[in-house]
């Protein structure tokens, strides 16, 4: 037995000496380098005790060594559980305890923080920083750069990722190895990525799209990241000039149109421009082309699923559509209520099956059996139609989600803490359009007879729970929500009235 995602991502460049990664500060890191530090990493792993399948949370900055502990995971068999770095201490617990993880990798910095909370939920506590210091680093130094690789099958969980939850409760999405690697081998096909390309990489690593999509492409190909710790303009038009690829979600696109500097000069030498995790506008998909030259390439995936659907890289690219299903991913259109399939034009729920489909979530089988049907497609929560020609327009969430510069709100786990503070009698929060966010949160909150809320400590209350992405970013104080004669709360209405808050 071999380990595939292992062997195909990494082993497969053992001795070579072909550039891996750049950063911003001009350091190079070489596949062998990075090959022997994945081994280190992979030995501390198994030094420390953990069997394949054990889960390793790491809530840690993006750098090299961040990616390092992701190969790790893969060449020990452990299962890797990246979290945010906005996540409160809060909200980490919940992820810990949940996945019963054998061992938290922190930032130096939020030790103080962490290492009581692992101590509590049993789970072994080591540093890894942002400039790759820390515990976990020093233990790997003194390391064979040589390890063993765990036998696992196509099967096997490689990743844990949390998604929110409409209840409130995050789920841990469960991705085998055949998961994550049939859908790298499909992107790498449809968007012709080679070993000459270069990826520049400015998302965090610790959501799919920034690690299994950016990354995962790049490494089974043997391509060169550009590697940037945040979406900095000046390091973008910098460093652009030496890459091929770019991924990003709608909001780099909006920047990057904000910016005098770009032009089609300064993307010379880009091959594809790739959108997704929120909508992309028509608009600034036809605004980017007409600055550039380059359209957009728009594709649509979900923490669940990997990717599902993409524009075509030749072809006509169709701006406000996701493009096509993947060479083995079905997509079908079905009636909310029936399940039954749709035909072309009509609007209906997204359903999505292949082998890119996560196994369940973790210890919540009844989640999963209300997403994922016996047959084996997943109800992705998205209302789309297909045109005549195949392609796929998203229209709406039959969820109640907001998506922020590609990180995704659940309102409900704002307003079960806001429902909290005294004074308030209770809220609602909406998803409103935002300049540069695509969508803003924002929170109205009913006051009671009492007297007014203090809002202060409502944000108090905010930011100890809940990660700043999360936070709403305006308040409104009324008296009563609008509710439809079923007694629910009418959150259309909502986002109408206040529609234009947050508009420039
Ligand atoms: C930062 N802030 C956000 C925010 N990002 N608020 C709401 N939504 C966001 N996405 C907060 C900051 O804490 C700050 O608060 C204020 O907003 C302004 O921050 P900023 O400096 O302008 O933000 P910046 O650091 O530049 O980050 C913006 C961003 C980043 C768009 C570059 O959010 C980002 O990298 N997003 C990518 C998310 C992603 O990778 N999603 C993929 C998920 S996978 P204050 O109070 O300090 O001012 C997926 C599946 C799929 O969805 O299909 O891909
Ligand atoms: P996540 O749960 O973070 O993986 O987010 C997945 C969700 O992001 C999907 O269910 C969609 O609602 C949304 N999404 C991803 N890509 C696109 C896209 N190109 N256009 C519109 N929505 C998208």
């Amino acid at each position: 037995m071999t380990n595939p995602l292992f062997d195909a991502l990494f082993g497969v460049h053992a001795g070579s000496q072909a550039r891996f990664i750049e950063t911003p500060d001009g350091r190079t890191i070489r596949y062998a380098e990075f090959l022997a530090l994945v081994a280190q990493f992979a030995n501390v792993i198994r030094d420390r005790g953990l069997e394949p399948g054990d889960r390793v949370a790491a809530q840690v900055h993006k750098s090299v060594e961040a990616l390092a502990l992701y190969g790790a995971c893969v060449q020990s068999g452990a299962v890797f559980l990246p979290l945010n770095t906005g996540y409160t201490a809060d909200e980490l617990g919940y992820f810990v305890s949940d996945s019963g993880a054998a061992l938290l990798v922190g930032d130096p910095a939020a030790a103080a923080r962490l290492a009581p909370l692992a101590a509590d939920l049993g789970a072994q506590f080591l540093t890894l920083g942002g400039d790759g210091g820390g515990s976990f680093a020093q233990e790997a130094a003194g390391k064979p750069r040589q390890a063993d690789i765990a036998p696992r099958s196509r099967d096997d969980l490689a990743s844990l990722l949390y998604t929110s939850g409409t209840t409130g409760r995050s789920k841990g999405a469960m991705l085998t190895q055949g998961n994550l690697l049939s859908n790298a081998q499909a992107l790498v096909e449809h968007w012709r990525f080679t070993s000459a390309d270069t990826l520049l990489h400015a998302l965090p690593i610790f959501h799919t799209h920034g690690l299994f999509v950016a990354c995962n492409v790049t490494l089974q190909v043997g391509g060169a990241l550009v590697y940037l710790p945040t979406f900095d303009l000046d390091d973008v038009f910098r460093l652009m000039p030496k890459c091929t690829a770019m991924m990003g979600v709608p909001t780099f696109y909006t920047r990057l149109l904000s910016d005098p500097r770009l032009t089609a000069e300064a993307t010379g030498n880009m091959r594809v421009f790739i959108s997704g995790s929120a909508p992309l506008l028509a608009e600034t998909h036809v605004s980017f082309a007409q600055r550039t030259g380059h359209t957009i390439l728009e594709r649509y995936g979900m923490t669940e699923t990997n990717m599902n659907t993409s524009n075509p890289y030749s072809g006509e690219r169709r701006a406000g559509t996701v493009g096509q299903p993947l060479p083995g991913t079905e997509v079908i259109i079905t009636d909310p209520d029936t399940g039954q399939e749709r035909s072309a034009e009509e609007i209906g729920s997204i359903e999505v099956r292949g082998e890119n489909v996560f196994q369940g979530y973790w210890n919540m089988p009844e989640k999963t059996a209300e997403e994922l049907r016996a047959n084996g497609f997943f109800i992705t929560g998205d209302l789309g139609k297909f045109d005549a020609d195949g392609y796929l327009h998203i229209v709406g969430r039959s969820k109640d989600l907001i998506i922020s510069g590609g990180y995704n709100i659940y309102p409900k786990e704002v307003e079960l803490v806001l429902d909290e503070v005294p004074g308030v009698v209770e809220s609602a929060v909406v998803g409103v359009p935002h300049a540069d966010f695509g969508e803003g949160v924002l929170a109205v909150l009913v006051q009671g007879e009492q007297g007014a809320i203090d809002l202060d400590a409502v944000r108090d209350a905010v930011s100890g729970q809940l990660a700043k992405f999360k936070h709403p970013k305006r308040y409104v104080l009324i008296s009563g929500l609008p509710r439809n004669t079923m007694g629910k709360v009418q959150k259309n209405v909502l986002r109408d009235t206040y529609a234009t808050e947050f508009q420039l």
